[in-house]
């Protein structure tokens, strides 16, 4: 592990646990976190920083909320799991909360966010065999290169992702991979008659928040509507408020045929995603043929009708769509020779930092850490900034000074 200069006895202790009894399969900032509230969290030595990357945007509504806490608590003193063995008095009312909250006949609930994509997968391929009419194991779903829909083996079959994928073959088939961005490649996938969906994110999050050019999504749904194709939005990452809509795909006034939710669907309490869709689509899956022991939990359903509450409440999506304003008009005043992009929409945000040295976006990371705001690059040379919704203007202006005075390691 490496050696960092100034690290407390106490968080030393805790890195070394982790190292000897936990799997190596993260690398995450060396910082030991004890206490999350609103867009703060506090280490075990009680230092306290801004969250600018709110557990990858679970965190959309704050850590702990206390409208969100309140229901966790009170229903997890009275029922927290049936299994579907047997009803419970909270799937149906949270079911009919969540469509009509999003506008779609039906929802299957699921836990994380990758189970929700599986779910999909699996959903738009018998709707394919059933109601399209592709020969029994001939359906293709066409995906993006820079995509990020989680990590199954199914799902990291169709990564771009050299290190999501190597070395765990053999792969699931019927895939079928195209530039994220380039209306003209899909035209020509769905060329093909065996295609059944296009699953896409509308922002690429993982890639380093690639907002694709303004009209492609709405292009993209035109042309498989005419290709009788399933559009599927991963906003598992984009949706809940986080870009300034309460679905990224509200920008381009789409409405996806299969919509992807999960993280802050549950504002950082427990695991809880949904896949919401139309009967033509949903009822092609029959009882005994998918489902999992959490799915649909009343804990869940209880902490996920506070969750989509407070985003609307707090009006959430107004806010991050002028936080982030603010933040990228700020970043871009600072004219630091470090940041060569900064992009995104709402509280989606990255910037690409820009030195002649590989670990730089690393070791600014570092920095910010000790001048106490939370963040974590990605692919190398991309740092996220994508702080709880909730954030003020006051707060911004905290962080660009402190990003500010960060910057100056890399001189
Ligand atoms: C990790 C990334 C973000 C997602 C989208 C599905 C999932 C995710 C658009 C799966 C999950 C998480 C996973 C976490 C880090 C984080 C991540 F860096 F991996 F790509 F946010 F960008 N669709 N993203 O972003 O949801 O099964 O995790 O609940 O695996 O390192 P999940």
């Amino acid at each position: 592990m490496e050696q960092l200069i100034n690290m407390s006895s106490k968080t030393q202790y805790y890195l070394e646990l982790e190292e000897q009894y936990s799997a190596h399969n993260y690398h995450p900032i060396p910082v030991v976190l004890d206490r999350g509230e609103g867009v703060f969290v506090w280490d075990v030595d009680g230092k306290k920083y801004y969250d600018f990357l709110s557990g990858y945007s679970a965190l959309n509504q704050g850590h702990c909320h206390p409208r969100i806490l309140k229901a966790f608590v009170e229903q997890s003193q009275k029922l927290t799991l049936t299994s579907r063995a047997f009803h419970s008095d909270l799937l149906g009312e949270y079911a009919k909360y969540i469509t009509d909250y999003f506008g779609y006949d039906k929802v299957l609930p699921m836990n994380t966010g990758v189970e929700a994509v599986e779910t999909a997968i699996k959903l738009c391929r018998k709707w394919a065999y059933q109601v399209k009419g592709i020969e029994e194991g001939r359906a293709t779903i066409i995906v993006c290169e820079g995509n990020f829909h989680g990590r199954t083996s199914t799902v990291i079959s169709f990564s771009s992702d050299e290190a999501s994928k190597k070395n765990f073959g053999p792969y699931m088939p019927g895939f079928e991979m195209i530039p994220y961005n380039d209306i003209n490649a899909l035209a020509l996938a769905l060329t093909n008659k065996n295609v059944a969906g296009f699953l896409v994110e509308p922002i690429q999050g993982e890639a380093g928040v690639v907002v694709p050019g303004s009209g492609y999504l709405k292009k993209a749904k035109q042309l498989c509507e005419e290709a009788n194709v399933l559009f599927m939005a991963d906003e598992i990452q984009t949706g809940l408020a986080r870009t300034g809509k309460m679905l990224a795909c509200d920008h381009e006034e789409v409405r996806p045929d299969i919509l992807l939710l999960g993280k802050a669907l549950s504002g950082g309490m427990l695991p809880v995603s949904a896949v919401l869709c139309d009967d033509e689509i949903m009822l092609t899956i029959r009882s005994g043929e998918h489902g999992s022991t959490y799915g649909g939990n009343p804990l869940a359903c209880k902490v996920a009708m506070a969750s989509l509450q407070v985003l609307k409440d707090e009006k959430m999506a107004d806010n991050a769509e002028a936080m982030g304003n603010l933040l990228r008009s700020e970043l871009n005043k600072l004219r630091s020779p470090h940041i060569s992009i900064v992009r995104g929409k709402g509280l989606l945000n990255a910037i690409v930092v820009q030195h002649h040295t590989k670990e730089a976006a690393w070791d600014l990371c570092l920095e910010l850490k000790e001048n106490g705001l939370l963040a974590k690059p990605t692919h190398g040379d991309k740092i996220r900034f994508a702080p709880p919704l909730i954030i003020t203007k006051e707060h911004i202006l905290d962080c660009i000074e402190i990003i500010n005075r960060s910057l100056t390691c890399l001189d």
